[in-house]
């Protein structure tokens, strides 16, 4: 059990109370003492760095994850990231081409069988101010499961970022491995509930009709919650947004990440077409003044099982074998022009505010969210129980799903997080 995890600086057990919290397990090391091999590796397998600015190595990487990488518990729908999303992804401001890292096959295909990212992250946990790796897109092909191949890919990404003189990581994985700080669950608000309940995504509740069902979760465009001034964001609202989201999350979180300059908000933030959505509210009274923003990213999922479809057997990607899913990323609002509400003290801190404040302006926020998502055709609004976000879901008729998110440190101990301390959103 956890033979890999038992060798590593993480917490074994959740109940392993310790003397001294928001500490690394193991101190750092120098450069000299950082291997400058690779680990070593079955002669089955060589060591590559993708390059995901070379189309044919995007390509591969986006095959690898198509066919082998998360799945939900029942095997009906797997994550289906686009080349695009990839490219957003895994290419913020400051990449390090090297954490790109992938295992190649030595039987003369020179097959990618194996990937893991990092990027380096500035994270806030608690008071701690700390540069880390942030681990994404572990993936081993499905025939070479049980062969001990992600311990080995985390060993290589540790050392790469060692060299680069991080020595934490934080991840997410829908499994629980050793020790999670924080398990979130999904939630989830069906838009197309037609093409839910026909591929197994939701199910019609006993006695109840498809047409009700759509009727229940109607969105009506003409309803009077449109909130006016809202619209896409342009590169000019980055400054704003910027100090925006940073003021939300340290306020209203304990784990987030620092938006250090507003390349990074440009990377993460600006609209890309059928990658990541951002819409902001600009002050109707106060021309740009910004006064909200909500972001989303499109992940579909691919439809595995369906009479209808054949999932990924044919050649191309047929468009209806996918759930087109839109997630939650990042949210954050001022207070004081909202809504008629007034504050005398400018400098009002969110944690002064009565929590009823947030939850009006948020369900506000995100039933204009869920009717832009809507309008832009997606099938299902999903988003994970961290921050604000339990303050809307029973207005806005979110569902708890049968997954969770499981938040991890390497080699960072801190005493558990509620979920609504969570601050860090991860692709
Ligand atoms: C990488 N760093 O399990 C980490 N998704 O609930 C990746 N369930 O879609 C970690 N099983 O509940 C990813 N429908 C971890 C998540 C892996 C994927 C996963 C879950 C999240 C999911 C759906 C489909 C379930 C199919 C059967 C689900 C119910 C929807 C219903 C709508 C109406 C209101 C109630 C909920």
């Amino acid at each position: 059990e956890h033979d890999f995890w038992k060798t590593q600086p993480v917490l074994l057990s959740s109940n392993s109370n310790q003397d001294k919290y928001d500490r690394a397990l193991k101190p750092d090391i120098s450069l000299e003492k950082v291997s400058k091999e690779f680990i070593p590796i079955s002669s089955e397998f060589y060591w590559c760095t993708v390059d995901i600015h070379k189309s044919s190595q995007m390509q591969e990487l986006y095959t690898l994850l198509s066919h082998n990488y998360v799945e939900d518990s029942d095997e009906l729908f797997r994550f289906h990231y686009s080349p695009e999303f990839l490219k957003w992804a895994l290419d913020p401001p400051g990449q390090n081409p090297d954490w790109h890292i992938g295992l190649r096959s030595t039987d003369g295909s020179n097959k990618l069988m194996a990937f893991i990212s990092g990027s380096e992250i500035e994270m806030k946990v608690n008071s701690v101010t700390k540069k880390m790796a942030e681990i994404n897109f572990l993936c081993v092909n499905k025939n070479l499961r049980k062969q001990r191949l992600a311990p080995i890919l985390i060993q290589e990404v540790t050392r790469r970022v060692n060299l680069c003189n991080i020595f934490q990581a934080v991840y997410t994985a829908g499994v629980e491995i050793p020790t999670p700080i924080s398990v979130c669950q999904y939630y989830h608000r069906p838009l197309n509930s037609k093409k839910l309940v026909d591929t197994g995504f939701s199910h019609l509740p006993p006695g109840v009709s498809l047409a009700k069902l759509v009727m229940h979760y109607r969105l009506l465009p003409e309803s009077n919650s449109q909130m006016p001034g809202l619209r896409l964001m342009t590169e000019k609202d980055i400054p704003q947004v910027r100090k925006i989201l940073n003021k939300y999350l340290n306020a209203r979180t304990k784990m987030h990440q620092i938006f250090k300059s507003d390349e990074i908000i440009k990377h993460w933030l600006l609209p890309k077409k059928d990658v990541i959505y951002t819409y902001v509210v600009e002050d109707i009274n106060k021309t740009g003044k910004i006064t909200d923003f909500f972001s989303f990213y499109l992940l579909p999922s691919l439809i595995l099982k369906n009479d209808k479809s054949s999932g990924l057997n044919t050649k191309k990607v047929n468009p209806n074998n996918l759930i087109n899913s839109a997630y939650l990323f990042y949210y954050g609002f001022n207070l004081e022009p909202a809504s008629g509400v007034e504050i005398k003290d400018s400098n009002i801190s969110y944690r002064d505010l009565n929590e009823s404040m947030i939850k009006e302006r948020l369900v506000l926020l995100m039933k204009n969210c869920l009717m832009i998502a809507k309008k832009e055709n997606f099938d299902v609004f999903n988003c994970v129980k961290i921050q604000d976000n339990e303050l809307f879901f029973d207005d806005l008729k979110f569902g708890s799903g049968d997954g969770h998110l499981h938040y991890y440190f390497y080699n960072w101990v801190i005493r558990d997080l509620k979920n609504r301390d969570i601050g860090l959103t991860m692709l």
